[in-house]
């Protein structure tokens, strides 16, 4: 790979325009590279979006940006475990132990559960306190959208080796994704289920759990989902959503 600037490449789609006139989130990415990669990066991006089980967006927005030398961060992918359940009930069940465990309160669990059944349009993530359960962002609809990451090719490549049953863009983007948040010195854990009808796989993650699927966290057809980040009840949370949003980081 070239040594030139590396670049953000951002895709966000809607459909009935764009997410601040109102329109309904259908798909975002982020990744990085450089200048050679920029057209395939955006040509993965855009195809992403126009391909979305959540339907056709008639707003697509891909920003690139060159970010600046020598900032970039390298995380080890978290270790990557499957708990097999049998029903939803069970799953997110098991999704609150795991939380609990990671150090997050009953309160903050229940919260955290009821936000993602009732979201159905969010497009970022919701930030709760992991004691109190209070969501501390207070974006809305917007939430926190983790930014600036991507694997190394090369690691990629590694990881996949030793993943071979997990070879889909979803669970590498995921795992990026939670990687980088949970490096985050503010977060507690992570629960996440995807707004996509048929994808009912899910995850929490931690530093000392790693990343931990659950194979059925909602049931198909439905349309909510989302994510929401535990967060220390102390956290600088300017520092914290910067880091989040802006800080470029390798996984690999
Ligand atoms: N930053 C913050 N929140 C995000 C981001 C981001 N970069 N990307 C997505 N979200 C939020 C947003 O609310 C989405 O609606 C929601 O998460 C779901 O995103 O088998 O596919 O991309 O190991 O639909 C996890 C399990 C799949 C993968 C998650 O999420 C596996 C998934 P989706
Ligand atoms: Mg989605």
């Amino acid at each position: 790979m070239s040594n030139g600037p590396l670049y953000s490449v951002r895709m966000r789609a809607a459909q009935g325009g764009a997410h601040e006139e109102g329109g309904r989130h259908i798909s975002g990415g982020e990744r990085l590279g450089r200048a050679e990669e920029l057209e395939r990066l955006a040509a993965e991006l855009v195809r992403k979006a126009l391909t979305h089980s959540r339907g056709t967006p008639d707003f697509i927005n891909v920003t690139i940006e060159a970010l600046p030398a020598d900032a970039v961060q390298r995380l080890v992918p978290l270790p990557v475990s499957t708990i097999a359940v049998t029903s939803v009930e069970e799953g997110r069940e098991r999704a609150a132990a795991l939380l609990r465990e990671a150090g997050v309160s009953e309160k903050a669990v229940r919260r955290g559960l009821e936000l993602l059944k009732c979201s159905v349009n969010l497009r970022g993530a919701a930030i709760l306190d992991a004691r109190t359960g209070e969501r501390l962002d207070g974006r809305g609809l917007k939430g926190v959208r983790v930014s600036r990451m991507d694997w190394d090719r090369d690691g990629y490549a590694q990881w996949l080796r030793d993943h071979p049953h997990l070879s889909s863009p979803r669970v590498a983007e995921a795992l990026a994704l939670a990687t980088k948040v949970a490096s985050a010195p503010g977060t507690v854990a992570e629960l996440c289920w995807s707004d996509d009808p048929e994808y009912v796989t899910g995850y929490v993650a931690s530093r000392g759990s790693g990343y931990v699927r659950v194979t059925r966290l909602k049931h198909a057809g439905d349309l909510s989902g989302g994510r929401v980040f535990f967060a220390h009840g102390d956290v600088n949370l300017a520092e914290y959503i910067r880091y989040l949003e802006r800080q470029p980081v390798w996984i690999g």
